[in-house]
């Protein structure tokens, strides 16, 4: 424990001694007392019939536990696969791992102290620091005796005679609750292929989603990187200097801005500080929800020198979001206004990347319309004489061998390999929990051919139940987010129980209209028009369809509370 640390009781971030499940925090006590004490969270958690069960402890599940037991005051017992909380931030600890969105919409923004108290130190911490935050979180709020760690919950069974959720766990425990809000995770199924001979590679493979938590030693290997997205691109920029030789094997490539990496502006913290309500708002009211001021212009509305102006402006300030949200305003959805920014892009990776092959093969043929990326040095890896671009579209992978990766031109020997494969994202979790509802539905078939959802928080015929970020909700960054629906999940809940009632459920009918108007925004952005997880086409036999409301933040924000105020049209209450 840093002597800094056990005076002020607020995380110092940078501990190099810290553990990863946060038990080195020396933050045992919450800073705000909570409206229980000790004993009583303690004799809590120990119920197993509880008023909520929550799936899930990264930024959403754990909003979620401290706002139902400390403002709603319920009983709660909260569900953790993993041996510490974090979520992603918990599993994704491979090297070069950091937020890509600018911290100061990257943390919880419910409660302003918490964000005056937190100091972060860069623009995009690096995991361990997103990591200790939620851990001081965790204590701040004193959660963890309501969180049963090391335990998957396998199987959510709604009994239509007691109107309670039954869960099942790996660990064979059994327990029920009224509610039931599952956080778990956009991002977190793994997405691991299998190259055939994958089990004859003598030496390691590591996902990048489950990178080992010991540390692991890659200086001086041979290193091969599978995947070029967002885990992709920071792991190869950090591995480039280390390794002995780094192989990027890339199926696809895609646009990369600079992140413009660097200290956090004190400035920028304490203006949002001074003005915190309006600043809250303002991020929950916008389309991305990443705190920026997104552009209201057209691209193609302002003249050629002007475009590039802006296009410059927002390549010096960094940020993939930034840049593509901030320019103007329809870069993802009209083609034109996507061109010219890929025109721009394009002409930056020709001033950096210097072998000729290698530009062309780095340079995407495509729309910009996978989640955009920023990272600092990545093409510039390229120039390195230790790494080597290998397209795997043009020379497919065969198969893993004992020494390395065999493509149909070549053998690669290797000492590591890294999948950056990315994810089974926005669905995949919820369907790897055997889960039914109403009439013995289940969720493996009722979201058979895409995941039917209500505003991205709850499904017909799965009463009292709530997923944070789950299919269908907002495309945007999430913490703040995360939270703003664990509030309105909070009020359904109220209203449940303030009229003495069993369940609420959104209507088929409603499901499907909601349904009806994600897709027809969703089909109006190039989103739909670029393979990605976004869309559901980096996962074989997985449904290629629509997975979001496209619509913004604000917008989603803006149809929600309306229906809230209005009693909650379409939802039924029984
Ligand atoms: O995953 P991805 P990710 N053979 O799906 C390739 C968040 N995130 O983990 O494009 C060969 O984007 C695949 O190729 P292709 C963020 O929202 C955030 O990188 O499908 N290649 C692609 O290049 C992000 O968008 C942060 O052709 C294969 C790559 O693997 C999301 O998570 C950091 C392959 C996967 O890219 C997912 O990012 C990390 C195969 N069989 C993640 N299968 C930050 O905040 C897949 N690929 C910084």
């Amino acid at each position: 424990m840093s002597p800094n640390r056990a005076v002020s009781r607020v995380g110092t971030p940078h501990d190099d001694a810290e553990q990863q499940d946060g038990s080195g925090l020396g933050l045992s006590g919450p800073l705000i007392p909570n409206v229980f004490d000790e004993r009583t969270v303690r004799a809590m958690a120990e119920l197993a019939d509880v008023d909520v069960a929550i799936i899930g402890t990264g930024f959403g599940g754990l909003y979620a536990l401290h706002k139902m037991r400390d403002e709603l005051g319920l009983t709660v017992q909260s569900f953790e696969e993993a041996g510490g909380v974090g979520g992603t931030w918990f599993w994704n600890t491979y090297p070069g791992a950091r937020s890509d969105t600018e911290v100061n919409a990257y943390c919880y923004l419910s409660d302003k102290n918490l964000f005056e108290e937190w100091k972060w130190s860069e623009r995009y911490p690096k995991q361990k620091e997103i990591l200790s935050y939620l851990n001081h979180c965790t204590d701040r709020w004193n959660l963890r005796p309501n969180i049963k760690f090391n335990t998957r919950v396998v199987k959510t069974t709604f009994n239509e005679s007691t109107s309670r959720w039954e869960l099942e766990t790996d660990t064979g425990e059994k327990f029920t609750a009224q509610f039931l809000i599952e956080g778990v995770g956009l991002l977190s199924s793994t997405n691991y292929p299998d190259f055939p001979g994958q089990s004859s590679f003598r030496g390691q493979i590591y996902h990048t989603a489950r990178w080992p938590k010991e540390e692991v030693d890659l200086r001086g290997k041979r290193i091969g990187v599978i995947g070029t997205g967002s885990s992709g691109t920071q792991v190869i920029t950090e591995l480039a200097p280390q390794a002995e030789h780094l192989y990027v094997f890339q199926r696809t490539p895609q646009f990369c801005v600079p992140a413009n990496h660097g200290p956090l502006d004190p400035e920028k913290m304490k203006g949002i500080i001074e003005d915190f309500d309006s600043y809250r708002h303002s991020v929950l009211s916008s389309i991305t929800s990443f705190g920026f001021d997104e552009s209201p212009v057209p691209a193609m509305s302002v003249s050629p020198e002007e475009r590039e102006a802006v296009f410059e402006e927002a390549w010096r300030q960094g940020n993939g979001f930034r840049f593509m949200f901030a320019a103007f305003s329809d870069i993802g959805v009209d083609p034109e206004a996507n061109k010219a920014a890929t025109d721009f892009l394009k002409k930056k990776m020709a001033q950096t990347i210097k072998d000729p092959v290698t530009l062309e093969k780095l340079t995407p043929k495509d729309y910009w319309a996978k989640r955009p990326l920023c990272n600092d040095g990545y093409f510039e890896s390229f120039n390195r004489d230790n790494v080597s671009l290998v397209d795997v579209k043009e020379h497919p992978i065969v198969e893993f061998t004992e020494k390395g990766i065999r493509t149909d031109n070549a053998e690669y020997e290797l000492d590591v390999i890294v999948l950056a494969t990315g994810f089974d994202a926005v669905s995949g979790m919820y369907l790897k929990i055997d889960q039914s509802g109403l009439g013995g539905t289940t969720l493996q078939k009722k979201w058979e051919d895409r995941p039917h959802a209500t505003y991205g928080m709850m499904a017909a015929d799965f009463p009292n139940m709530f997923m944070i970020y789950g299919p269908m909700g907002p495309f945007t960054n999430q913490p703040p987010v995360h939270e703003w629906q664990v509030d309105w999940m909070a009020d359904v809940i109220q209203h449940v129980r303030a009229n003495n009632l069993a369940t609420v459920e959104p209507s088929r009918e409603l499901e499907e209209n909601w349904m009806v108007s994600c897709d027809d925004i969703a089909y109006q952005t190039l989103f739909m028009k670029v393979d990605s997880w976004i869309n559901g086409s980096n996962v074989v036999g997985k449904p290629v369809t629509n997975y979001f409301y496209m619509g913004g933040m604000g917008a989603y924000n803006e149809l929600v509370t309306t229906s809230q105020k209005a009693g909650y049209p379409g939802f039924n209450f029984k």
